[in-house]
């Protein structure tokens, strides 16, 4: 049974995004029930001035839980496990200081470093209306993988040998990536995907939006193709 919050709860949100899904999934996690409200930045919902007045930095996911609000993904399954974990909490965001650290570490490499080669995918896609990957992009993401690899050689999860708040907020990221450039080089990489697809979570947040955004690549990519054969003929 989803557990009713007492202030009102909204989450905004894009199935197709990736940190939006990493939200979804805490949120499907813990139980929850909120209300959600879509913002697709593709028609530009998410510059509409009424939006842009409660989240200047414009990105989604974004909450409002009674009158706090929080914007990025990172930020928002902190809080979320912080505030409504109850006997998640310590397996999820740990207190002890080290795994509490290294989960943060992973969600900043998230942040910085693995979200953003998929943001850099979109624009080449649906801006540049070129294929993905490109070379540079396919050196790049193997590269990223090759570090991920050498962090589950370490722990089997990414922050611990059990599941952690930067298991979700890799995974959508991780993902997503791989409808684009598969991970099945990356023995370690490969399995510990494999185990995060078994959860229901997993299933019920993160599957449906992935399979949509993997869609959109692969249709932008036919599109492209088709695009440069006509422009050469
Ligand atoms: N670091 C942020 C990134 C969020 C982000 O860039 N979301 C995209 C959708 S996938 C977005 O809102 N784009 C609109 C914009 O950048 O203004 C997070 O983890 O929430």
């Amino acid at each position: 049974m989803r557990k009713t919050l007492k202030m009102a709860f909204v989450l905004y949100k894009t199935d197709g995004s990736p940190p939006a899904r990493a939200a979804m999934m805490v949120v499907d996690l813990l139980g929850l029930k909120v209300k959600t409200s879509e913002v697709f930045p593709p028609t530009g919902d998410h510059l509409k001035p009424e939006f842009v007045q409660k989240n200047p930095i414009h990105t989604i996911p974004f909450i409002e839980d009674g009158n706090f609000r929080l914007a990025d993904s990172h930020a928002i399954i902190t809080y979320l496990m912080s505030k409504y974990g109850d006997d998640k909490k310590l397996e999820w965001y740990p207190n002890d200081l080290e795994v509490r650290a290294t989960v943060d570490q992973r969600m900043y490499m998230d942040a910085t470093i693995v979200f953003p080669k998929i943001r850099a995918m979109l624009a080449t896609s649906l801006i540049d209306r070129k294929s993905v990957p490109t070379n540079e992009q396919l050196a790049e993401v193997k590269e990223v993988y090759g570090i991920l690899e050498k962090y589950l050689e370490q722990t089997r999860f990414f922050a611990a040998d059990h599941l952690t708040l930067a298991d979700i907020s890799l995974v959508a990221s991780v993902s997503t990536l791989d409808g684009v450039i598969p991970v099945n080089e990356f023995p370690k990489l490969s399995q510990w995907f494999e185990t995060m697809q078994q959860y229901d979570w997993y299933q019920s947040a993160n599957k449906p939006g992935l399979e949509k955004i993997t869609k959109m690549f692969h249709k932008n990519n036919k599109l492209a193709i088709t695009e440069r054969k006509l422009q050469n003929n």
